[in-house]
C-alpha cells in the first residue's frame, strides 16, 4: 500500500498518473498548498523541501516503510518496484532517464518559472516572461525533434518519461507558448492523453476534493513512519 500526498498540478500528476498506470493500491492524502500544510514539521519529515508529491511505501524494499520525495525519484522507484514503465534493457532504460532528467531539469523548471512571470508575478517583466517562454519553447523543439523519429521519448515503450513530461507539456497554455509547428510533440500528447491512466491520474485529487486539515494528515503519516 502506498500513501501519496499530492495537489492538483503537474508534478503532482506525475505520480498519480503512475499510480494508476501500475494498478498499485493507494490512499490519497490531498495537500491543500494553499494552506501551507506542504511546510507543516510532519511534512517535513516525508519531504524536507515542503513540496508535493511525496509518497510513503508501507511496504518497503526491506520490509519497513520508506518514504520517497522529488516527482522524478519516485517515478524511478514506482518503476523499479513493479518492473514496468522503463525499458528492461539497460541501454533502453538509460534513455528513458535520460529524457526523465530533462523533464526535471529542464521542461519543468523552465515551464514553472514562465507561468509565474507570464501569469502570476506582481509586475510585468518582458525580460523574465521572454526569457523563460523561450526557453520553454526551445525545449519543447528539443522534444518534438525526438518524437519525429520514435512515437515515446524512450523509444518504443511508453515510460515514466513520457508521465513525467505530459502534465508539463500539456500546460503550454499556462506558460503562455505556442505549439505551432510542433506536430509530433502534438501527435504524441494526443496518443498519451488517450490513455484512460493518465485521464484518470489528471483528475486526482479531483477538483472538489477537500484537503483533510494537517493535523488529522499529521497523525496518520507519524503511524506510518514510527
Ligand atoms: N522538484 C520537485 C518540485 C516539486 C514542486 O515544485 N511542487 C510544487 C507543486 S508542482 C509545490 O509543492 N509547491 C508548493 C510550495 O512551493 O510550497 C518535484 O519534482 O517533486
Amino acid at each position: 500500500m502506498i500513501d501519496l500526498y499530492t495537489w492538483r498540478t503537474p508534478n503532482g500528476f506525475k505520480v498519480s498518473i503512475a499510480l494508476e498506470e501500475l494498478g498499485l493500491d493507494y490512499t490519497l492524502h490531498p495537500i491543500d498548498l494553499l494552506k501551507g500544510t506542504q511546510k507543516e514539521p510532519w511534512f517535513l519529515a516525508i519531504n524536507p523541501n515542503g513540496r508535493i508529491p511525496a509518497i510513503i511505501d508501507r511496504d518497503g524494499p526491506d520490509g519497513a516503510p520508506l518514504s520517497v520525495f522529488e516527482s522524478g525519484a519516485i517515478l524511478l522507484y514506482l518503476a523499479e518496484k513493479t518492473g514496468k514503465l522503463l525499458p528492461a534493457d539497460a541501454r533502453g532504460r538509460s534513455v528513458a532517464t535520460q529524457w526523465l532528467m530533462f523533464q526535471m531539469g529542464g521542461l519543468g523548471p523552465m515551464m514553472g518559472q514562465a507561468n509565474v512571470f507570464y501569469r502570476y508575478a506582481p509586475e510585468k517583466i518582458p525580460f523574465a516572461i521572454d526569457r523563460y517562454q523561450r526557453e520553454s519553447r526551445r525545449l519543447l523543439e528539443v522534444l518534438d525533434g525526438r518524437l519525429q523519429t520514435v512515437p515515446y521519448l524512450a523509444g518504443d515503450e511508453y515510460s515514466i518519461a513520457d508521465i513525467a513530461t505530459y502534465p508539463w507539456a500539456s500546460g503550454w497554455q499556462w506558460s503562455g507558448l505556442s505549439l505551432d509547428g510542433l506536430e509530433a510533440l502534438t501527435a504524441w500528447m494526443s496518443r498519451v492523453a488517450m490513455r484512460p491512466a493518465v485521464q484518470r491520474g489528471m483528475a486526482i485529487p479531483a477538483p472538489d476534493a477537500v484537503a483533510p486539515s494537517g493535523s488529522e494528515l499529521a497523525e496518520a503519516a507519524r503511524k506510518l513512519l514510527v
